[in-house]
């Protein structure tokens, strides 16, 4: 049985459950929680790092990275999703805007007098800008269920949940429909983060 390590906010860890579901590997997959940021001695025995997501694997070595741990599940499943070079790039480029989100709550979060505009400044201006560039690339999405269209959708809830006055919808409709398609999936819906 696989392991998958997860934290119900982790935008990370839901791209991956995301995938255990849509490619059918939920019977081989255990889910296990546990909070990066209180050091849970089963999430640290698994990943030095510290953070999730994190796969065990059946020989008990793990797996860490979002982009890694999905490549091997995708190359696992017995119906696999095409993953060509393009959609490597595009999602890269959703992993990027995903970086930059949770960066950005990073810095909302610290304690009042130590956070810093220039950084949430910086990570603002720099999501908007992987926005821009993302729905000019909606015109040339090969396909809406494909790793790289899976990170950019999980990245947008991301930016709902914790950076809803963001507004990115105005002027990104592409993006707007590529989101909606993915919130009525069902394995969307089971993963979505509680309240909060
Ligand atoms: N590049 C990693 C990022 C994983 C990550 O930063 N996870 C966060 C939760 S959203 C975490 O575990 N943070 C704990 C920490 O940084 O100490 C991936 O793609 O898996």
């Amino acid at each position: 049985m696989l392991q998958l390590i997860y934290s119900p906010t982790s935008p990370y860890a839901r791209k991956c459950r995301i995938l255990v579901r849509e490619l059918g590997l939920e019977p081989a997959i255990t889910e296990t929680a546990a909070n990066p940021f209180e050091d849970d001695e089963i999430l640290l025995r698994a990943n030095p790092l510290g953070r999730v997501p994190c796969l065990v694997m059946d020989d008990g070595r793990a797996l860490t990275e979002s982009a890694l741990i999905a490549a091997w599940l995708n190359a696992r499943a017995a119906n696999p999703w095409l993953s060509d070079w393009d959609d490597r790039r595009l999602e890269a480029l959703g992993h990027g805007l995903l970086d930059l989100a949770v960066a950005r709550r990073v810095e909302m979060v610290r304690e009042p007098g130590l956070f810093c505009d220039f950084w949430i400044t910086r990570r603002e201006r720099g999501i908007l800008r992987a926005l821009d560039e993302l729905e000019v690339e909606m015109a040339m999405l090969a396909s809406p269920v494909s790793l790289g269209a899976l990170t950019i959708a999980v990245a947008l809830d991301y930016l709902d949940f914790r950076y809803p006055e963001s507004q990115w919808r105005r002027q990104h409709s592409a993006l707007a429909a590529l989101h909606e398609g993915w919130a009525a999936r069902a394995s969307f819906i089971a993963t979505a983060p509680p309240p909060g």
